[in-house]
């Protein structure tokens, strides 16, 4: 199957010291899962570490067989993104349209309820406070009358705060960087990876930097993905200076005229400061290269992690300037809510969400298409 995948890709060709890619049946079914290992140093850190893994991973059966299929399914993008938030639905949209049902008048307590409601999706309790301050203020005002405008109020609400008016990603930069940080587990390398397939479907070539060297899986991990989607690697060895990794990376980018690198980094090191001191360095190394570069910092979030998330992203922001925000894995979860704390909280934008494990799962995020597929009324079922 995946010599269906290569087919499809154009590229140049696999640059590796690495054990060549074996066709047979068991490289033909590797999972995501599979390729995530813990870290080896888990140990070293001491409980305190506030950048402490908060995901459970892998989260299900290591076996299960994953990229079976390639393309995406006929479906159509947005029955196949309702179908994924359905967790999400279930937890914030339904809950509420239970409350709302049978009733017409807009009550004190319903307001409290669905506040709540919000709350406990994730949607955090500062924003929706905020959320519902101004909604009260509304109801007061007479300009909220019935339930049905409010639960339109609400979704339109979500739209503003998701809208964080950022300018469209338009990959400059010769070559464009992006480097990708954020805490162990949160689908960095999986979602470097999607974002290569996503980035060749669109034409452009890649070239990817395997600056995690603290793990020592983690360069095997990036290594594998490049061959399978024939895109070169450059790595170094197991504990070597990851802003070498991404200098050299650079170097080879600029040379074969890649279109963009995309540099992975290390979700652990001994320490937190360890961590933020090691994105620095690489930062200012990128900038003697290409010295408005990287041009776009992504950190990855894990959405199952909720509220987690958002602290992760505030000690993130302190340490590094990011340009946006990836949030994997919210399929599966019921805490979708926290995509509005974090657009609201950070004023970053989510640039991309990870819906499953699929190639084809990670998507542009557009507000408006998230907030219709939460609150579309099911006809049947979800
Ligand atoms: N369901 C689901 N799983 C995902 C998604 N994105 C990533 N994963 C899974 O998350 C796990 C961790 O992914 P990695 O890419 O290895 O995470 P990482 O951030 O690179 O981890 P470290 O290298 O340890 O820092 C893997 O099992 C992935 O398959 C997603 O959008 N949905
Ligand atoms: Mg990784």
């Amino acid at each position: 199957m995946f010599k269906k995948l290569l087919k499809k890709l154009k590229g140049e060709p696999i640059e590796t010291q690495s054990p060549s890619f074996q066709e047979d049946a068991q490289a033909e079914a590797p999972t995501l899962a599979e390729t995530a290992e813990e870290p080896e140093k888990a140990d070293d850190l001491s409980p305190a570490d506030s950048l402490q893994r908060v995901a459970q991973q892998p989260q299900e059966d290591e076996t299960e067989p994953a990229i079976q299929e390639e393309t995406a399914p006929a479906e159509g993008f947005f029955a196949r993104l309702k179908q994924k938030l359905t967790k999400s639905k279930e937890g914030f949209v339904r809950r509420m349209d239970e409350l709302l049902l049978g009733k017409k008048e807009i009550s004190p307590e319903i307001l409290d309820e669905l506040e709540e409601i919000l709350v406990t999706a994730d949607v955090g309790v500062k924003t929706a406070s905020e959320i519902f301050e101004q909604i009260r203020a509304e109801v007061k005002r007479k300009e909220l009358n019935d339930v049905d405008a409010l639960r339109e109020r609400i979704q339109f609400k979500l739209l503003e705060l998701l809208n964080v008016n950022a300018p469209p990603l338009t990959w400059e930069g010769n070559p464009c960087v992006v480097l990708v940080v954020g805490v162990n587990g949160v689908g960095k390398t999986t979602t470097i990876a999607k974002l290569t397939y996503f980035l060749q479907e669109q034409g452009k070539t890649c070239l990817l930097a395997a600056a995690d060297t603290f793990r020592a899986a983690a360069i095997e991990q990036l290594d594998t993905w490049g061959q399978r989607l024939n895109t070169p690697v450059i790595k170094h060895k197991h504990g070597a200076d990851p802003s070498a990794v991404a200098f050299d990376a650079i170097e080879a980018g600029i040379k074969r005229k890649v279109d963009v690198v995309i540099i992975d980094t290390a979700g652990r090191l001994h320490t937190k400061t360890n961590l933020m001191e090691e994105l620095k360095k690489i930062r200012r190394v990128i900038a003697k290269k290409i010295p408005d570069a990287p041009h776009e910092t992504f950190l990855v979030l894990d959405a199952t992690t909720g509220q987690n998330a958002l602290s992760q992203a505030k000690l993130f922001r302190e340490a590094t300037d990011l340009t946006g925000i990836i949030l994997t894995k919210l399929d599966g979860t019921a805490k979708g809510g926290i995509v509005a704390a974090i657009a609201h909280q950070m004023r970053l934008p989510i640039r991309f969400i990870g819906i499953g494990e699929k190639m084809y799962d990670l998507r542009p995020f557009d507000a408006k298409d998230f907030v219709a597929a939460l609150f579309e009324r099911d006809t049947q079922g979800s």
